[in-house]
């Protein structure tokens, strides 16, 4: 049925009065009619669009809520990158942004434009002929998640700009915050319901925001500051207070604090009031922002990286708080570091209730001279991870004692061993340590070591935590039919993974010893002890004297391979694997001999050559005894080009450097025996 012009009407009064009184509502904060008044009409608009349905339009005001639940937040790339800010956390710095501005300008002095830093979540909102059609988080600055459906429940976000000259496209750039107020509101909710309770206002918003079901993100009171645009307004505006002037004209909440200051001392006078007024405002702040007022000079100045070199963010100052060391525990990481971690009495600091904090290694332990049973003084910024500043030993009680590192790994109770000039303290069972499992299996079958194809990082994740893999050598154990079970593998996948463990055995010694994943040995120390040694007997038999022996290995690399063949675990793990059937050609790793044509030559490899891979390429060369490296330099001997070279055969024919096609690479190969 279509609507008779007086409806029309009747809905076209309706939506611009709900419009006009949610803007003084929520963004003007001063309603003009009483809430029942606003529910009357918002009910009115809602019977007639239910009874003339082509009438509802996206902007309409009963169109906030409305979207299903969605499965999950499609990427949005944003037109324009949203940038991320510098920061300044001493006075110091901001003199120094200051110089760089007025020395990029030529001028002497600047004017800037200081508004306060919200500490919630930054969105970019895209309206076309002035209708908003998608809202967005930052992501990584290039694209975000799409978040329209929920952003469009906030209500000071207008779904449609106020202004009859809406440029073609425009993206507002601000943030989303929630006030101090709704979340005390919100936790209580959340404890009365049993549900988790939301560390600190950022993380209330954060998590509203990405909530799947729009309904939920529309009960939890967001609100939305603009601070800027994306690209240009295609409007005559000078300054960014001017910029901000426009924004609120369109029906943003900007905000009241903003103001435009003189040089340093205008920036620092402002940093001092907001960080005086900070606890008195609705809203966390975590510093503020000084911009160059002017917006040409924007353009003059540029961006270093990802952030604007008109702008800078000076941050207060980090909260701390004292609590008690309850205990000192370990942790073992992926790579077998073991970190003492301090239990701390729970106390609340920047934002967050802090419980544990890193004491990074035993070395620091020692030079704060942390105790178990102290007093100290914990220190957490914005979203930095906290940490344990000092000890008070005035107030230390007679019962706290030192901390020492254990000797041997709590995960797997082998031998932990600190090297020369190391602070970090590890597990040296690499390839048995529960802790260093998927990380050692990884290594394992990647491209350089095993070349285990399909045996991917998820795969290794399932295969670990179902218990079917403990070490490397169990991977040859398995069957089609148990990789079969596991999620995103089919038949067919598992089938040709079993294929690829097995063709796996045949390797060659080097891959082998880099398999390993012996701290501080890469592909090269492996080629080199390869050659060296022969065999694997002879390798595990070394000594940190002997190990020297090998070109480029010096103490810390012996001592590494030494301990890493130490540990009976890992010989265990070695023996299975000979025993499952991995073989490799000792024999064939003689050592080069002096007579070849590359021998002791530097080659850099560029371009896609026609009948050689790279990979095959570069063993060829080092079987002979050449240096591959990756960059062009002085000490460069030739450089082999294929199609496409790029930057690398500038730079050779720039240096002289003799530059050789894959027709010469391999007649100098063949130019001298092996
Ligand atoms: N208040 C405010 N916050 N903030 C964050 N202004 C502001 N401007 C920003 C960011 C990332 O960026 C522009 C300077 C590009």
């Amino acid at each position: 049925m279509s609507a008779a012009p007086a409806i029309v009407a009747r809905v076209n009064r309706l939506r611009a009065s709900l419009e006009e009184h949610n803007y003084n509502y929520y963004v003007l904060d001063r309603p003009e009619i009483p809430d029942a008044e606003y529910d009357r009409m918002f009910r009115e608009l809602q019977d007639i669009e239910r009874e003339y349905p082509r009438l509802v339009t996206p902007a309409s005001p009963t169109q906030r809520v409305g979207a299903a639940p969605a499965s999950g937040f499609a990427q949005v790339t944003h037109r324009t990158p949203m940038l991320s800010l510098n920061n300044a956390f001493e006075d110091d710095e901001v003199f120094a942004f200051d110089r760089r501005v007025c020395e990029a300008l030529g001028r002497a002095a600047v004017d800037y434009a200081a508004e306060p830093k919200f500490d919630g979540l930054a969105v970019s909102l895209t309206y076309e002929r002035g209708v908003l059609v998608t809202g967005a988080t930052r992501g990584d600055g290039a694209s975000g998640e799409d978040v329209t459906a929920n952003l469009r429940t906030v209500h000071a976000i207008p779904l449609r700009l106020r202004t009859q000259e809406a440029p073609e496209v425009i993206d507002v750039r601000g943030e989303v915050v929630m006030t101090k107020a709704n979340f005390e509101r919100l936790n209580a909710r959340q404890r009365e319901q049993g549900e988790r309770l939301f560390a600190n206002p950022r993380n209330a918003a954060a998590g509203s925001l990405r909530q799947l079901d729009p309904r939920i993100t529309a009960t939890r009171g967001l609100s939305f500051f603009a601070y800027g645009i994306g690209g240009t307004t295609g409007h005559p505006l000078a300054t960014h207070a001017e910029l901000m002037d426009w924004l609120a004209e369109l029906g943003f909440s900007v905000t009241h604090e903003r103001q435009v200051v003189q040089g340093v001392d205008g920036m620092l006078d402002y940093f001092r009031r907001m960080t005086e007024k900070r606890a008195r405002l609705p809203f966390d702040i975590d510093g503020v922002v000084y911009k160059v007022n002017e917006l040409a000079a924007h353009n003059t100045l540029g961006f270093v990286s990802r952030a604007p070199r008109f702008a800078i963010a000076h941050k207060f100052a980090a909260e701390e708080a004292l609590t008690v060391v309850e205990d000192i525990a370990v942790q073992v990481g992926r790579t077998g570091a073991l970190t003492p971690v301090a239990c701390l009495k729970p106390v609340f600091v920047g934002g967050v209730t802090v419980t544990h904090a890193t004491l990074h290694n035993e070395d620091e332990v020692v030079r704060k001279d942390i105790r178990i049973g102290d007093t100290v003084v914990v220190r957490r910024a914005g979203d930095v991870i906290p940490e344990v500043v000092r000890s008070l030993p005035e107030l230390r009680p007679a019962h706290a004692h030192s901390f020492a590192l254990p000797q041997h790994c709590p995960v797997c109770g082998s031998d932990v061993r600190k090297l020369e000039d190391e602070a970090i303290a590890r597990c040296v069972a690499g390839l048995y340590c529960p802790a260093q499992r998927k990380q050692a299996l990884r290594h394992f079958a990647s491209r350089h070591a095993l070349d285990i194809e399909g045996l991917g990082d998820k795969t290794v994740e399932l295969l670990v935590e179902r218990e079917l893999v403990r070490t490397p050598a169990d991977l040859y154990q398995l069957k089609a039919a148990d990789l079969a079970q596991l999620e995103g593998l089919a038949e067919k996948s598992a089938g040709n993974l079993v294929a690829a463990i097995e063709k796996s055995k045949h390797t060659t010694f080097e891959r082998f010893i880099y398999a390993l994943g012996i701290r501080n040995v890469g592909e090269a120390t492996a080629r080199d002890l390869a050659r060296y040694f022969g065999s694997m007997e002879r390798l595990q038999a070394a000594d940190v004297e002997a190990l020297q022996e090998v070109p480029d290995v010096g103490p810390v690399v012996a001592q590494s391979i030494a301990g890493f063949f130490g540990e009976p675990h890992n010989r265990d793990v070695i023996a299975q694997l000979t025993a499952a059937g991995v073989r490799f050609a000792e024999a064939a790793a003689g050592r080069p001999r002096a007579t070849s044509a590359v021998y002791g030559k530097t080659f850099v490899l560029t371009g896609a050559l026609p009948h050689l891979t790279r990979d095959e390429a570069q063993q060829r060369l080092r079987d002979r005894g050449a240096k591959v490296t990756g960059s062009v330099s002085k000490k460069t001997d030739f450089v082999v080009a294929g199609a496409d070279p790029g930057s690398k055969h500038d730079k050779a024919r720039e240096l002289g450097i003799t530059i050789l096609d894959e027709a010469g690479l391999l007649k100098l190969l063949e130019g001298g025996g092996t």
